[in-house]
């Protein structure tokens, strides 16, 4: 409550209480006093996010772009809430802390139940990404090589290198996952690097958990958690949202048996993303927009790994070999999309007739 009181809210402030599970920040839901509104408060890693200021600028310039094409202003993006002294995020004792509105009549999901839901939520990150397709002022890099393949490489040479938890004796198999696809991932990489695959303003993190759904319509309303918004390829909005909804397992399966990619939630979420993008996309984006799943389903695999043999920096863990956990169930995802590939390139290629 100490730290609500540092922001512009409306109202006095009634209750604070934690919200959701995600990975990297601490949410929470501030609630106040009569018709005022509701807010989000969230503490933001500093370990994963070196520099708060200015992803914080980052989410202001996206979303005031946003709110100037919207129907809803309020609804159909974040509304940053300052800080009392005007900055957009408030230090306190080295955390920072940033809020936004709640968006009254939202909900989100953690998996994708129907195919009727993919499709929103593959148009809906459509959308986003048509509304941002002019948005022109530069972007702060606010992590290193989000989803460049080739520095995670760098990070993951170094990693095992180092091997701070002890681990990497054990991991042979694993590592063998990684090393086996280095070179096909660095060979898509490079068509990013050359420009062949051109670079746009991504939200880079398009689990289905990060959509918020109208309660009413499910239709998209608005993508949260804009903490990575950056310039990389619209492929990577693409893959990392087929990496979730398609799985027919959780992310941290323990049963591998369960994990598997859904081809028709695939379609559904095609179906749905390019009825936005279809008329944008360069002849190579809807060339590799299958790959875009296999490409992020490989990163994660290797962002699990990483953390697990760096000893649990970076995701929270729920229980100690839990990003093992998560790698073999990610793995297992990874491998079932390879096995259907020509199966998802059929389904682009029917969608766009390119
Ligand atoms: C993290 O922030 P959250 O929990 O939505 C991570 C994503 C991963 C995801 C895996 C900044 O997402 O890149 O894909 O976990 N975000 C960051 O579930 O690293
Ligand atoms: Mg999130």
């Amino acid at each position: 409550m100490e730290i609500a009181a540092l922001f512009a809210f409306e109202g006095e402030v009634e209750s604070v209480s934690q919200l959701g599970e995600g990975f990297i920040n601490d949410t929470y839901i501030v609630h106040t006093a009569g018709s005022a509104p509701t807010y989000i408060l969230q503490r933001k890693n500093h370990y994963v996010f070196p520099d708060v200021p200015r992803m914080m600028e980052n989410i202001a310039a996206v979303t005031s772009h946003i709110k100037g094409k919207v129907a809803e202003p309020m609804r159909q993006t974040l509304t940053v809430i300052p800080a009392r002294d005007g900055k957009l995020y408030a230090e306190v004792e080295g955390n920072f802390w940033a809020a936004c509105l709640y968006i009254e009549g939202s909900q989100c999901y953690d998996r994708a139940d129907s195919l009727e839901l993919a499709r929103q939520g593959g148009a809906g990150i459509g959308r986003f990404q048509t509304l941002l397709a002019d948005f022109t002022t530069p972007l702060h890099e606010t992590i290193k090589g989000f989803h460049n393949i080739r520095y995670r490489f760098e990070q993951w040479d170094a990693a095992v290198a180092a091997d701070c938890g002890g681990r990497v004796a054990e991991l042979a198999k694993e590592i063998g996952w990684i090393e086996s696809r280095r070179e096909k991932m660095l060979t898509f990489w490079s068509l990013v690097e050359n420009g062949i695959i051109p670079t746009r303003v991504t939200h880079n993190d398009t689990k289905i958990s990060n959509i918020l759904f109208d309660s009413q319509t499910n239709e998209v309303l608005c993508a949260i958690d804009l903490d990575t918004v950056m310039s990389s390829t619209s492929l990577n909005d693409f893959g990392d949202a087929i990496r979730s909804y398609t799985n027919t397992g959780a992310e941290d399966d323990k049963d591998l048996d369960r994990v598997s990619m859904n081809i028709d939630m695939f379609r559904a979420y095609a179906e749905g993303y390019l009825s936005e993008r279809k008329d944008t996309l360069t002849q190579s984006e809807l060339e590799w927009l299958a790959f875009s799943g296999i490409y992020i389903t490989f990163e994660q695999v290797l962002r699990f790994l990483m953390d697990y043999i760096d000893g649990d920096k970076y995701y929270k863990v729920a229980y100690p070999d839990h990003n093992l956990v998560r790698t073999r169930a990610q793995y297992r995802l990874l491998q079932s999309m390879e096995s259907q590939y020509p199966q998802m390139q059929r389904i682009i290629c029917d969608l766009t007739f390119y």
